[in-house]
């Protein structure tokens, strides 16, 4: 046993200041001596820290941080040291099963491949692979949605495929491709070591990104310290070291953002030259923020006139600046126009491209940068243009399929589409991959019902049974990281190899060999009668990636098994001419919003319109940068007098999602045993709640029961973590997602988890 700090108590471990560089330091937790160590990468955020996976005797023992890996330098968080134990956990499926006569009964992998792909052909004959739906994950390799992605696009062809990174970082992915063209972080963690200043705008890194946290820790306790300024309702570990913590009311994100525009324009502190050379728009945008003035702002968002001055301050005179947005901004109202705004911030000061100007258009799971760019959510492989019938026949000349094999007819189906199709019949057939939607979606009595409807085959492919696994007619059981080799990229583009160390429990399979599995057995063929799929292992998968992304943005050509193995991670594009990866991009002030392309032609962002592909060309930005302005709208439900409360939700720092892999280690779990809500001091005392009394918070869609929790939250406003569902059996109604409502944001089509209005009452006894 051995362990360098306990992180349940000590998060973030030892300061090590930055001087000249961000010093090595090694987290290691092992409960017995390894026999080996095997190079991997950690799944429980989207920091992708490098790690080592200890091996003894064939089962993971420990894990410890790469000292050489850019992304940590070795350092890990708590999840990181303690989240590996649920590959150990006793109630670990191992077997598939069959629901017969209503329960779910052991069965051969043969058995329950063999009803799926039966099931598959019966709809398609009947109503065309129309009526087959995916809902994935942003948890899986590389390698395996790639193969899922061809078979969704060019086996089936069915439109209807998303992951959950639609209710994650979905958009991330649009506000990039909305002011630069296409999907891909502008920066990365580097920025941070140069900075002179900080923005985290609905984030709360220091919880959720520990790692990256650290280092900045580490700078603000070294020389030239950056300045911070944070955007959250709450005082979160990350606003309580901030030196200027702007609270604004839930879903106020785009006034808060136009007000710090406008004192920023009027301020004269803009690049103008930056301005008239590489971007388009901007006298529109000088308008709309114009009325944005700081006592408006304090009318509508609840934030002092003069703490926003002071913001607006600390941003509009930074020489660098790095800022990173999430869900804070992509669940609440407005998500993309209000996370362009931040993009808005950085082009109309020129601060892009250069060392310590990241935007980081935060993600959150650990590989939900890859289902974007491998096309497992609907986007197309390559960060092509599903509205560009040139980049739909590279693809088809590439798998060598007919064009119209490929739906691209109208956009991709968004999740909450793909559920609704369930709803009313259409979808039969559900496919559901790493992901828990019985706790995890808005609305839960309503997901509930969809996933129980009589007509809907659902297949859950899991580590462990689930709230969802509930509802499935088969239950594949999966080989979760450690057990698997792929890659996967962070938040800041870099790629990593995750090689396997142990072998998975009982008879489960990677998500990879079942994928390869299906396809065999629908015998997916490509024009010429060969197999569609023409790989068979992970590393196979990855070179043809590799092909599918040559001369796109996220070029992984020059990337390999080898040369990501026994290093850092290593940040894309990574090509012939860029051997090692690319810090920045747009280095040059050219974006990616050339017509031939760019990703998207662009989105209204009230109503979600899409711009036409000859609307664009007419226009054609040949590299600009586009400055895209957006005004207020409220949230769709608000507070009244039967539902006074604005309700939000969010993450805890012992906690990953539904909790099926933190809630199995030991120590995580008692660090943070049951959900709560938390309420202000001052509504606390007006309805005689004390820390610890229990809580009923209803809405028009349900009603859980919670301790209270006490203190730094805004007046009005409550939240609720949503990692709490019912397979820890709690005896009451506790999963936030019950009080949640079913709206998302036009661009993105993001769910908005941020905000619903509720009603309190407290129970006695
Ligand atoms: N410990 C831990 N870390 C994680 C995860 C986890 O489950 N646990 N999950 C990972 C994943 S998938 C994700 S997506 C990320 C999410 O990481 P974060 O986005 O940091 O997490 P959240 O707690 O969902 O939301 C962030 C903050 O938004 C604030 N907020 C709510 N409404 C608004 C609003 O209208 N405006 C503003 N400005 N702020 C608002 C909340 O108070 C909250 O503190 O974390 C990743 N890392
Ligand atoms: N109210 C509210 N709701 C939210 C959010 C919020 O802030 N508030 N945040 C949203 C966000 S950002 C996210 S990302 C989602 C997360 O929500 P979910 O995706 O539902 O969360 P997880 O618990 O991570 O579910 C992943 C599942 O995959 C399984 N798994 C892990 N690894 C593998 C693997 O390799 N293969 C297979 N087949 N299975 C595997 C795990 O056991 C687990 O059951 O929740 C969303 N819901
Ligand atoms: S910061 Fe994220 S990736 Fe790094 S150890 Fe923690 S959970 Fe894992
Ligand atoms: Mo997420």
């Amino acid at each position: 046993m051995r362990q360098t700090r306990d992180s349940i108590a000590d998060i973030w471990g030892e300061r090590t200041p930055y001087i000249d560089n961000w010093s090595v330091r090694v987290d290691e937790r092992t409960l017995e001596e390894p026999d080996s160590w095997i190079q991997s990468a950690c799944v429980l955020c989207s920091n992708g820290c490098g790690m080592d996976i200890g091996v003894k005797d064939g089962r993971i023992v420990g894990v410890r941080g790469r000292a050489v890996d850019a992304v940590n330098q070795g350092r890990l968080g708590p999840k990181g040291l303690h989240g590996w134990e649920a590959n150990n956990s006793p109630d670990r499926l191992t077997e598939p099963l069959i629901r017969r006569s209503g329960k779910l009964e052991p069965a051969s992998w043969d058995e329950a491949m063999g009803l799926i792909v039966g099931r598959s052909k019966e709809i398609i004959d009947q109503h065309t692979s129309l009526g087959i739906g995916f809902y994935t994950t942003g948890q899986l390799f590389i390698e395996e949605y790639y193969t899922l992605g061809v078979i969704g696009k060019a086996g089936l062809g069915t439109p209807h495929m998303d992951g959950n990174t639609r209710l994650c970082t979905a958009t991330a992915g649009a506000a990039l491709k909305e002011s630069f063209g296409s999907d891909g972080q502008v920066g990365g963690y580097h920025d941070i070591d140069t900075t002179e200043a900080i923005l985290h705008i609905g984030h709360n890194i220091a919880s959720q990104q520990t790692v990256m946290w650290m280092r900045i820790l580490d700078r603000r306790r070294g020389p030239n310290p950056p300045k911070l300024v944070v955007i959250d309702p709450r005082r979160t570990f990350t606003a309580s070291e901030a030196d200027v913590h702007l609270a604004p009311q839930v879903g106020t994100n785009v006034p808060v953002m136009n007000g710090l525009l406008n004192l920023i324009i009027e301020a004269g502190q803009i690049n103008r030259e930056f301005i008239d050379k590489h971007t388009i728009g901007f006298e529109k945008l000088k308008q709309t923020v114009s009325c944005w003035t700081p006592e408006r702002v304090e009318q509508v968002a609840k934030v002092p006139a003069q703490e926003l001055r002071k913001a607006a301050e600390i941003l509009g005179t930074a020489k660098t600046l790095v800022s990173t947005v999430l869900q804070g901004v992509y669940q609440s109202m407005q998500a993309t126009a209000a996370a362009v705004q931040v993009n808005n911030l950085h082009i109309i000061r020129g601060l892009i491209g250069q060392d310590g100007c990241g935007i980081l258009q935060m993600n959150g799971q650990p590989t939900a940068q890859n289902t974007r760019e491998c096309g497992a959510d609907g986007d197309l492989p390559g960060f092509r243009n599903w509205a560009n019938p040139d980049h739909i026949a590279e693809l088809a000349r590439l798998w060598n399929v007919d064009v119209d094999v490929i739906p691209h007819w109208s956009p991709p189906t968004h999740a909450m589409q793909i559920f609704r199709y369930c709803e009313t019949g259409s979808i039969k057939l559900l496919w559901i991959q790493a992901t828990n939607p019985a706790v995890s979606m808005p609305d839960l009595s309503r997901i509930r019902s969809i996933l129980g409807k009589d007509d809907l085959f659902v297949i859950v492919q899991d580590a462990f049974l689930t709230e969802t696994t509930e509802y499935a007619d088969v239950v594949l059981p999966a080989a979760i990281w450690g057990e698997k080799t792929g890659c996967y990229t962070n938040a800041g583009r870099t790629v990593h190899i995750s090689h396997k160390a142990v072998e998975p429990p009982g008879e489960a399979r990677s998500d990879f060999d079942i994928f390869l599995d299906y396809a065999r057995r629908m015998d997916f063929r490509d024009k010429d009668g060969a197999p569609l799929i023409k790989w068979s292992d992970p590393e196979g998968a990855f070179e043809a990636w590799k092909k599918c992304t040559r001369d796109r943005p996220c070029d992984y050509t020059g990337l390999s098994y080898a040369k990501l193995t026994g290093g850092s991670g290593i940040q894309w594009p990574c090509n012939e001419k860029f051997p090692d990866g690319v810090n920045n991009l747009y280095t040059d002030n050219i974006f990616a919003t050339a017509a031939d392309y760019c990703e998207t032609y662009g989105q209204d962002f009230d109503t979600g319109a899409g711009v036409s592909e000859q609307e664009y060309r007419a226009n054609d930005p040949k590299g600009r940068a586009l400055i895209k302005p957006a005004d207020y709208l409220p949230p769709h439900e608000q507070p009244d007098d039967e539902y006074p409360f604005w309700l939000t939700t969010g993450r805890l720092v012992y906690h990953f999602h539904t909790r099926t892999k933190t809630g199995r280690s030991k120590n995580l779990y008692n660090a943070a045993p049951d959900a709560f809500v938390q309420i202000s001091q001052e509504d606390a005392d007006k309805y005689g709640i004390a820390d610890g009394d229990f809580v009923a918070v209803e809405s028009r869609r349900g009603k859980v029961i919670e301790p209270a929790k006490v203190g730094d939250i805004k007046q009005g406003t409550l939240f609720i973590p949503f990692h709490y569902g019912y397979w820890d059996d709690p005896g009451r109604s506790r999963a936030a997602n019950e009080l949640t409502i079913t709206e998302w944001d036009p661009v993105s089509k993001q769910p908005h988890f941020k905000y619903a209005a509720v009603r309190i009452r407290k129970v006695e006894g």
